[in-house]
């Protein structure tokens, strides 16, 4: 038996601050009918897809914030992506910041979600793992402020049933720290789509881009691996005015092998057919969670936070 999802990694080119959401929708709608000529029920855009990674600006001016992000969904701009959805019967990720009125306050998140093929969303997702810093810091070569802009997001790691398997959201950094996919794989997790907007060089480091590159396709791969999950990794890439962000967008299968890799810095789609029952062996043997694991050694990792050395 099969479930083959036809799965299109839609990496997106540099998005400028002076950029429309119109023009980006534009780009998206044109990689959609690439996808749809190729027969894909799903398309993965990056996370932040709509507008540029506005992070990497400070400012006091929470109008000027506010601007980047969306009060509803779907709105006027990010409509048409919807009706392609119904057209073509293709559901697809999509990764905004949210700004979202609850509980009588104002809250903002880094978001995606997941649209089905008859253009309803059908899951939602808030990025927990916000790196960077909150204030304007003068060392670093540039500023990475989601800690900033962003609230931690308040919904975990749900799964779904849609798609006609068990799918599972993280955005970013989320796909950098193991419990992300651990708590997605303890649900059964049989395919984790995610976005990122990854700096090429370090803020306070020399690290090369070829190590960084080296780190944002192990962090997944061994998610896939060790979760026995398909994993669906889409950039935005190229220089935002004058700020580079890596590529290397990536389908991974269940084994942690990489099976398709956007080759170019630009909008480019990459599709593979991903079978959902590829899943099952990792599952059922090395990876049968029920049979292998031992919960009762596992304690400080949900009781402690930050590392705790033995004293000297
Ligand atoms: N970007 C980066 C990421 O996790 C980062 C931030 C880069 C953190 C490299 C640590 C090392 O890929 C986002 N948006 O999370």
């Amino acid at each position: 038996m099969s479930r083959v999802i036809t799965v299109g990694a839609a990496q997106m080119g540099p998005i400028q601050k002076a950029e429309s959401r119109s023009s980006t929708v534009e780009r998206m709608l044109a990689l959609m009918a690439k996808a749809n000529d190729k027969g894909c029920d799903l398309i993965v855009f990056p996370e932040l897809a709509l507008t540029t990674f506005f992070p990497r600006w400070y400012t006091e001016d929470w109008g000027e914030i506010d601007a980047w992000f969306e009060t509803s969904m779907p709105s006027n701009e990010t409509q048409p992506l919807f009706t392609a959805a119904r057209e073509y019967a293709m559901g697809f990720h999509l990764g905004y910041a949210e700004l979202v009125e609850e509980d009588g306050a104002t809250h903002r998140y880094n978001t995606a979600i997941l649209v089905d093929k008859a253009g309803e969303i059908v899951a939602k997702y808030r990025k927990v793992h916000l790196p960077g810093h909150a204030e304007y810091d003068p060392k670093r070569k540039f500023q990475h402020l989601e800690k900033r802009y962003f609230e931690v997001g308040n919904l975990g790691f749900p799964v779904w049933r849609t798609m006609g398997g068990v799918m599972g959201m993280c955005i970013c950094n989320d796909r950098r720290w193991p419990e992300t996919y651990r708590v997605m794989g303890l649900q059964g997790v049989e395919m984790v789509v995610l976005g990122y907007n990854t700096p090429t060089v370090n803020s306070e480091s020399d690290e090369s881009p070829h190590l960084r590159m080296f780190h944002n396709h192990v962090t997944m791969q061994s998610g896939a691996y060790q979760n026995s999950t398909w994993v669906i990794g889409v950039a935005k890439a190229g220089a935002e005015d004058g700020h580079d962000l890596m590529g290397g967008s990536v389908i991974i299968a269940p084994t942690g092998e990489i099976v398709a890799r956007c080759r170019t810095l630009g909008d480019e789609l990459i599709v593979a057919d991903c079978d959902l029952d590829a899943c099952n062996f990792g599952k059922r043997t090395i990876f049968n969670f029920a049979a292998h694991r031992r919960v009762e050694a596992y304690g400080l990792i949900t009781e402690r936070t930050g590392a705790v050395p033995p004293p000297e």
